[in-house]
């Protein structure tokens, strides 16, 4: 976003925000393998819709300045994924779940679901056990286990296209396989730059360019929807795992756990390729070095079904206040 257009959006955020901000929401924060969570426990009013992707598109309609309120700065940050829970949409699930960050909306996040579940927990509203997320994508499970580790079993992933070649400025001819996890993913073969947290601001520039180049050429996922999420795949560093990544997120932040759905989308691809069995464990390690546990599945419709198993831990219980007289009530976009 250029600086003007930054300046044209805090107008608009800041005259909307007087009106329909409400005094105080409440949230719980957590970081899933070093990605935060904050979930909005109350002070939201509720999206209206039959399924959770009518009630997605109806967040973005008519609450997107709380979206913004919440996440973004100076009550938030960029790498915040937030969660609005929602009655659930089916007579077997305990919750509805809409993700969001920065930027945007999300269709699934794995970390979030991992960090929702835990917040349930501290919350005292499940106990160890298998429970079920209604999510604008489709229902996942996910069970909490006695040592407080969170596995979901994800919505149906696929490798939609292999060896998708794109020409990217500056950076040259990047390959890569495109694959649903929840979200779309462009899954690079090559390591243009050395997957390591030091290099974290190149792997963002250079993840943001393959982006940009892959709208430019029009390359998209199934049915046209966009690919909104970069991951580049490198050798681990910890000799327990079996791959490393550094995943750009649709809010232009990079993912610091290993990436719930992108670890999805990776083992849809591999499997695809004839690199891993069923039940078979991943080891996915992440740019900060914390691991995920992923296999796969097939369901009754032979569908493959990603698991991903991944710590969670409440960082904070807070009530988020928007003083009335505060300029900034309504967040700063980012840039
Ligand atoms: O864990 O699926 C995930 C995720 C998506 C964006 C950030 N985290």
């Amino acid at each position: 976003m250029t600086s003007t257009s930054v300046a044209a959006e805090m107008e608009s955020v800041s005259e909307l925000s007087v009106a329909q901000l409400p005094a105080k929401i409440h949230v719980i924060d957590s970081h899933t393998e070093g990605e935060p969570t904050r979930v909005v426990i109350d002070g939201w009013p509720q999206p209206q819709g039959a399924t959770m992707a009518e009630r997605s598109d109806d967040l973005r309609t008519r609450f997107d300045h709380l979206r913004r309120a919440v996440v973004c700065e100076p009550r938030g940050h960029d790498a915040i994924v937030g969660a609005l829970l929602t009655p659930p949409v089916n007579p077997d699930s305990t919750t509805g779940v809409i993700f969001f960050n920065n930027g945007t909306y999300l269709g699934m996040c794995g970390h979030g679901a991992i960090g929702v579940v835990r917040t349930l927990q501290y919350l005292g509203r499940i106990q160890p056990g298998t429970i079920r997320l209604d999510t604008p994508v489709g229902t996942v499970s996910a069970e909490l286990g006695h040592d407080g580790s969170v596995t979901i079993a994800n919505v149906p992933s696929f490798c939609h296209a292999r060896n998708v070649s794109v020409q990217v400025p500056g950076v040259g001819q990047v390959v890569g396989d495109i694959a649903w996890g929840g979200n779309w993913f462009f899954i690079t073969h090559d390591t243009p730059i050395a997957v390591t947290a030091a290099n974290a601001k190149e792997l963002t520039r250079v993840t943001q360019a393959i982006q940009d180049a892959l709208n430019a050429a029009g390359i998209t996922g199934a049915n046209g929807e966009a690919i909104d999420h970069i991951e580049i795949s490198a050798a681990p560093i910890r000799p327990d795992a079996d791959c490393k990544n550094f995943v750009l997120c649709s809010g232009g932040e990079y993912d610091r756990s290993p990436c719930g759905t992108g670890t999805s989308a990776k083992l849809a691809v591999l499997y695809a390729r004839g690199e891993i069995a069923l039940d078979a464990r991943w080891r996915q390690e992440s740019i900060t070095g914390s691991l995920f546990t992923g296999w796969l599945t097939t369901n009754e419709r032979g569908e493959l079904i990603p698991h991903v198993r991944g710590t969670a831990y409440v960082t904070a219980e807070a009530t988020l206040l928007f003083d009335e007289a505060d300029p900034f009530r309504g967040g700063i976009p980012s840039a």
